[in-house]
């Protein structure tokens, strides 16, 4: 499986042009990106999407930008947990969806990466990280449960020092409502709905890479 993730960062890697501001996901896929990255040094900057990723990018000697400074970037490269052949991806496990759809959203072109099994039919088997104000935790627990959701809270706080509330469903048959419903939600600020950000995804399994463009 590593090597399917090597095979998919490398094959978006020659999407990267030199001048260009890369926003660098976060998880196992992305190190290494962030690995080949450091190896080629293509003349760019980055913004990353978690201090793990912005660290591990430091230490390859790569160039990351403050993305509180940042209003566009021109490409960004990142995992997923599950995405399927609408491009509608669940991303989240590594709890850094929020700063992720931020970094995705202000990108004129963002690529997913990552090994077969996270290629499904329709996405919704995967857990949904939801980011909760922890003010907010017993409401929006409630409230998602009130969606149908399983919910079980992370030990873990988000960089943004937040609270992340995994939110299981038997299935999600609308995830354009669900999306809809979750942020209407007060004190829920993020989720790992992606599925208007995602253009392409590079897909390796068993050596071969797939490419889905939207
Ligand atoms: O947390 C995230 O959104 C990550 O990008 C995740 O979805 C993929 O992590 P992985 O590459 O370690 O499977």
């Amino acid at each position: 499986m590593d090597d399917d993730k090597r095979l998919a960062a490398e094959a978006a890697l020659a999407e990267v042009r030199d001048g260009m501001l890369v926003g660098l996901g976060t998880g196992s896929t992305v190190a290494f990106l962030i690995a080949a990255l450091a190896a080629r040094a293509p003349r760019v900057d980055y913004v990353a999407t978690s201090e793990a990723s912005a660290a591990a990018a430091r230490a390859g000697g790569l160039a990351v930008r403050d993305m509180g400074e940042v209003a566009r970037v021109d490409l960004t490269i990142d995992g997923a947990d599950e995405v399927d052949a609408r491009l509608y991806a669940i991303k989240g496990a590594g709890g850094a969806m929020l700063r992720e759809k931020v970094v995705a959203a202000a990108s004129d072109r963002m690529v997913v990466i990552a090994d077969g099994s996270k290629r499904v039919r329709a996405i919704g088997a995967a857990k949904l990280p939801v980011e909760v104000l922890p003010f907010a935790r017993a409401f929006v627990a409630a409230r998602l449960a009130g969606l149908g959701a399983q919910v079980e809270a992370r030990k873990t706080l988000t960089d943004n020092g937040n609270l992340i509330l995994d939110a299981r469903f038997a299935a999600i048959a609308d995830p354009q409502a669900l999306a809809a419903a979750i942020d209407a939600i007060p004190g829920a600020l993020g989720h790992g709905l992606f599925l208007d950000e995602v253009d392409a995804a590079y897909v390796a399994a068993d050596g071969i890479v797939t490419r889905l463009e939207r």
